[in-house]
């Protein structure tokens, strides 16, 4: 791997966003991941390997150190915003489709809960990870994920929520995604959810954590 995308796949780990991002005192006044991307593309990286060598395997790494307690929110969160400064130089290339997507993965927060930073970390990790994300935000009615399911054919829905109160309303989601589409993938997540609540639902995964629903994802593309 070249050293410009070993030093961004450095930033990202760190959380350096760019230069003048204070994060972490040790890196204080170099370029940060947003410069650090510009310049790459700059010198003819192309985004494939920007994405997979620089910010996908760096992720890769934030979300097992956060799944393994080394890693806490803040700093996932100073590091997703790295991802996402460099991310902002590579859309227009994603965009035009010149650079092919894993899949695509369709996420929301379910009906009547207003929670979504474990959604959004979840929407870093797996965007890191190479797939398009449609974020349907927070308080999602069943209808808009079934809705979305059909606009997206082999898209993986994703449901969170924070709320024992809640809970029944991704039930009742899940059910209306199944009830349309038998064979639509669903993956469920959130503090208060667990595995034999996922299957009791109907879902066909559980994810504890974000970097496990990017390798549910992997397994099913
Ligand atoms: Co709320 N809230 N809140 N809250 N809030 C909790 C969840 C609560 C546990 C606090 C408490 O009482 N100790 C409690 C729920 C209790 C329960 O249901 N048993 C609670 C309550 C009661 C409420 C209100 C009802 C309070 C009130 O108004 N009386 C109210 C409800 C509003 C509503 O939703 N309708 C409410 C409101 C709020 C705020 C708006 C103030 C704010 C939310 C801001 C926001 O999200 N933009 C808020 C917050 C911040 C919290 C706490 C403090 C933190 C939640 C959080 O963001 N955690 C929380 C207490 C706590 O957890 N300490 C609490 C960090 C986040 C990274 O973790 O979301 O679990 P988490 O996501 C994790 C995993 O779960 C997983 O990945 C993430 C990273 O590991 N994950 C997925 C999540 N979704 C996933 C999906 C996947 C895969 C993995 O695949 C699809």
């Amino acid at each position: 791997m070249s050293e410009l995308l070993q030093r961004i796949a450095a930033c990202v780990e760190a959380g350096k966003i760019d230069k003048n991002s204070p994060y972490p005192p040790a890196m204080k006044g170099e370029d940060g991941a947003d410069e650090l991307a510009a310049q790459a593309l700059k010198e003819g990286h192309t985004v494939e390997e920007i994405l997979e060598q620089g910010l996908m395997s760096a992720m890769e790494k934030v979300g097992r150190d956060m799944r393994d307690n080394i890693k806490f929110v803040p700093e996932v969160l100073l590091s997703a915003r790295a991802m996402s400064a460099a991310m902002q130089h590579l859309k227009p290339y994603l965009a035009s489709g010149a650079t092919e997507r894993k899949g695509t993965f369709i996420i929301g927060t379910v009906e009547g809960d207003l929670h979504d930073i474990g959604k959004n970390l979840v929407i870093m990790m797996v965007e890191g990870g190479g797939y398009e994300v449609l974020d349907l935000g927070v308080d999602v009615k069943p209808e808009v994920f079934v809705e979305k399911a059909k606009e997206h054919p082999n898209c993986v829905i994703g449901l969170s929520c924070l709320l024992t109160t809640t809970m029944p309303n991704m039930e009742e989601a899940v059910k209306a995604i199944k009830d349309d589409n038998p064979s639509q993938i669903v993956c469920i997540g959130g503090a208060p959810v667990h595995k034999d609540f996922g299957e009791k639902i109907g879902a066909d995964y559980y994810a504890p954590d974000p970097q496990s629903a990017v390798e549910f994802l992997d397994s099913v593309h």
